[in-house]
């Protein structure tokens, strides 16, 4: 049921068995990623299954008899947002919902993935380090596994609500004093140490699971969509999504494939820096801020896997301010009823950037990736929305307070 798989450095080309337990090229050092030999199989026949990161058996690399780790991830919604595509000025829009996930965020169709992978190999302990959604969604799946889940977090910058959710699920969470990039470097030298199977994404078979949002598209879509932006941090997300739509063309069932529009916060920007020199190196941003905490990262790990896919899909990248992606994010929640955290509203702000500046054309066709749910980081909404309004509990103080074209 399930393809066959191997790993592949994505420079040198050489390649490793499925059950070497890598992260980086043993020979130079460079991303590796999984390649699949994908069954025979029909979108129609797959259709029969619910619309989950599990409907594409064929092209998710597990072995057979695994035990699959599963909290019903995927399937979430595409959303047709008209009044936002009039706001960004763009011909259609749309907003692939990833806040419609078990633990509210993308990250949910790479750990079942990872997961299983973890059981299969026979791993006791995973670990990660986190931004925060990477740490909700693993220690949830470690927890179904019944695995042990350490966390490495970014002290006073990690969103109140992943911080909850890694908490209740059972990791064992430790904050360092220093930022994303301090943490990934320390959780990958204590797994490699300690035997502890790395759920980051530079973990390739996670990324096999994250590819499935191209195949959701395509399948709720009815087609290719011309543009598919994605808020890039780490840049897993946008590489897996780019090789979903790969692998849906290299096996015929698409024809076409979508240009990738990378979106980046300023004050984090290292690969919308790189490709705006067109230089063949990134160079890292050594104190990345913005309120997008999700993808305050100064050295993305799967830059190269994400500069790839900009230029093979003959795509687009921009930074986006703090300001335009908390006004996306008030508008997507405001306009369309569909409740974002700051990272996520980096895509919309992005088409909006995009259009105006006349590097989108206005007819385009655009998914936009939400990659979170709003309930991540209520903070930041106390920050940019305030307080609500108080008043003692009579029916004169209430009634001045409403708007005067509500009638009573
Ligand atoms: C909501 O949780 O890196 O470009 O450690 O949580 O694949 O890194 C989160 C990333 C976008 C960026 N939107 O995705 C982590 C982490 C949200 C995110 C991204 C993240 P990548």
């Amino acid at each position: 049921m399930f393809p066959k798989s191997r790993l592949r450095c994505i420079d040198c080309g050489k390649e490793y068995g499925k059950d070497e337990v890598l992260y980086v090229c043993p020979t130079c050092g460079s991303l590796l990623e999984v390649v699949i030999e994908p069954l025979k199989v029909s979108l129609k026949q797959m259709a029969r299954r619910p619309l989950k990161v599990w409907r594409y058996v064929e092209f998710l690399p597990v072995d057979e008899g695994a035990e699959i780790i599963s909290l019903n991830e995927g399937g979430t919604p595409l959303y047709s947002c008209n009044k936002l595509a009039r706001w960004a000025g763009v011909g259609s829009l749309y907003i692939k919902y990833e806040g419609a996930n078990p633990t509210g965020s993308f990250k949910d169709r790479g750990m079942t993935l990872g997961v299983t992978k973890a059981k299969s190999l026979g791993s006791k302990a995973v670990a990660c380090a986190s931004t925060g959604n990477t740490s909700a969604s693993l220690s949830a799946y470690a927890a179904r596994a019944g695995l042990t889940c350490y966390v490495i977090l970014p002290s006073g910058k990690v969103a109140m609500g992943k911080l909850a959710q890694a908490m209740m699920h059972g990791a064992r969470v430790i904050s360092v004093k220093g930022n994303f990039d301090d943490a990934l470097k320390l959780v990958m030298d204590v797994s490699l140490k300690m035997g502890i199977y790395l759920l980051n994404s530079v973990n390739p078979w996670r990324l096999e699971g994250q590819k499935t949002l191209a195949f959701e598209v395509v399948d709720q879509l009815g087609h290719v969509p011309e543009i598919v932006a994605v808020p890039m941090g780490n840049c897993g997300n946008i590489s897996a999504i780019w090789k979903g739509f790969k692998e849906f063309e290299g096996s015929g069932i698409t024809e076409v494939l979508p240009r990738m529009y990378g979106v980046q916060a300023e004050g984090a920007s290292p690969v919308v820096n790189m490709l705006r020199r067109n230089a063949d190196r990134l160079e890292p941003v050594t104190n990345p801020e913005t309120v997008a905490t999700a993808i305050r990262i100064g050295n993305p790990v799967n830059w190269p896997k994400a500069v790839r896919a900009i230029r093979e899909s003959r795509g687009l990248f921009e930074a986006v301010s703090d300001e335009e992606i908390v006004e996306a994010q008030r508008l997507i929640a405001a306009l369309e009823g569909i409740g974002v955290e700051p990272a996520s509203a980096a895509s919309v702000a992005g088409v909006r950037k995009a259009t105006a500046s006349g590097m989108m054309d206005r007819r385009s066709e655009v998914v936009c990736v939400c990659t979170g749910h709003l309930l991540k980081d209520p903070e930041e909404v106390i920050g940019v929305c305030g307080r609500p309004l108080e008043v003692s509990p009579d029916l004169r103080a209430v009634s001045e307070l409403l708007a005067p074209q509500i009638r009573m």
